[in-house]
């Protein structure tokens, strides 16, 4: 019987097309979508799916004995602006789902796990440009604490219980199909809508604020190359440092306005704009591209001519 994967959290921005490119690689009968509920109906119709509370333990175990599930994405999440508005619920999902997932492979039920960590392990005491590797993590969010916990654990967890989970510190990650959600680098997906929908965008972050982002094939791309790196590579068990592009709203405005000149962007901050001040402007990923040979292929006017052109087939 071939090994099955299962996605927790299916149907969010990264799931949605993780799961995707999943059944594209490996047949979609091995590939099993899960979520709380079936919001994205399209995912939930292209393969098996089951409807999964990432808090519960017997849930997930269940799915996993039932399909002969041997590799996990843990995809659920609640992240950072959602985390600072519901601190208790972001804590709840986000370290107990991960313990479950954990406690699954250490009990050799399942053999591999994926785990996404987030540039919010970092603080404003992280050196903000080209932030290292090996640095202060000081978070200052909810959603930040529970991700650096979690790196922690993760690494415990292979060191001490054998278990073979990877990870990645996401940047923000823009893409056309499913939307994100609660994040605070979500403006850069959303201003791509509203350029093509409403010719104005009003930006809840400062026009000069630079933040880590990457496109998302590139993002996804780099989750396959990790999860398919001999263990042996990977000298990182926590998480490691990604990047591809590091830009300002103001410099996706512009990107923009090279496709539609009369689009127009205000600039409104709000509790947001702390979190992103908080956050590095760029990252140093050469671990990652010593380790399983990353190297991103998106820069941001690529990014633009892309999001650009699949929207407006979705709007027009
Ligand atoms: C967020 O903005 O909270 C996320 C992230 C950077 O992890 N996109």
């Amino acid at each position: 019987m071939t090994p099955k994967i299962l996605i927790i959290g299916a149907c969010g921005q990264i799931g949605t097309e993780l799961t995707m490119k999943l059944r594209e690689l490996h047949g979609k009968e091995n590939v099993i979508a899960s979520d709380i509920n079936t919001r994205n109906l399209e995912l939930v119709n292209s393969g098996p799916f089951e409807i999964i509370d990432a808090k519960n333990f017997n849930a997930i175990r269940d799915c996993c004995k039932n399909y002969k599930v041997k590799t996990v994405y843990l995809m659920a999440a609640l992240l950072s602006a959602t985390g600072e508005k519901y601190p208790m619920e972001a804590w709840d999902l986000n370290m107990n789902s991960l313990f479950h997932v954990l406690n699954l492979a250490k009990d050799k039920v399942i053999e591999r796990i994926f785990w996404p960590s987030s540039i919010a392990v970092f603080g404003p005491t992280t050196p903000k440009i080209n932030t290292p590797q090996h640095t202060v993590c000081e978070p200052t969010t909810v959603y930040g604490i529970t991700k650096q916990v979690g790196e922690r654990w993760c690494e415990y967890y292979h060191n001490k219980l054998g278990v073979d989970v990877r990870s990645i510190r996401y940047p923000g990650i823009i893409s056309h199909k499913a939307l994100p959600g609660g994040g605070t680098t979500d403006y850069a997906v959303d201003i791509y809508h509203k350029a093509i929908t409403n010719g104005h965008y009003n930006c809840f972050l400062s026009k000069d604020s630079e933040l880590p982002m990457i496109f998302m094939e590139d993002a996804i791309r780099a989750t396959l190359e990790l999860m398919d790196a001999p263990s042996e590579k990977l000298s990182i068990r926590s998480a490691y440092n990604l990047a591809a592009i590091s830009f300002t709203p103001q410099d996706v405005f512009e990107s923009i306005k090279n496709y539609i000149p009369e689009f127009e962007i205000t600039y409104n901050p709000d509790f947001r704009q702390a979190i992103a001040d908080s956050w590095p402007s760029s990252i140093d990923d050469s671990v990652a591209r010593t380790d399983w040979n990353w190297s991103h292929r998106f820069d941001l006017d690529a990014m633009t001519t892309e999001m650009i052109h699949k929207l407006r087939l979705k709007y027009e």
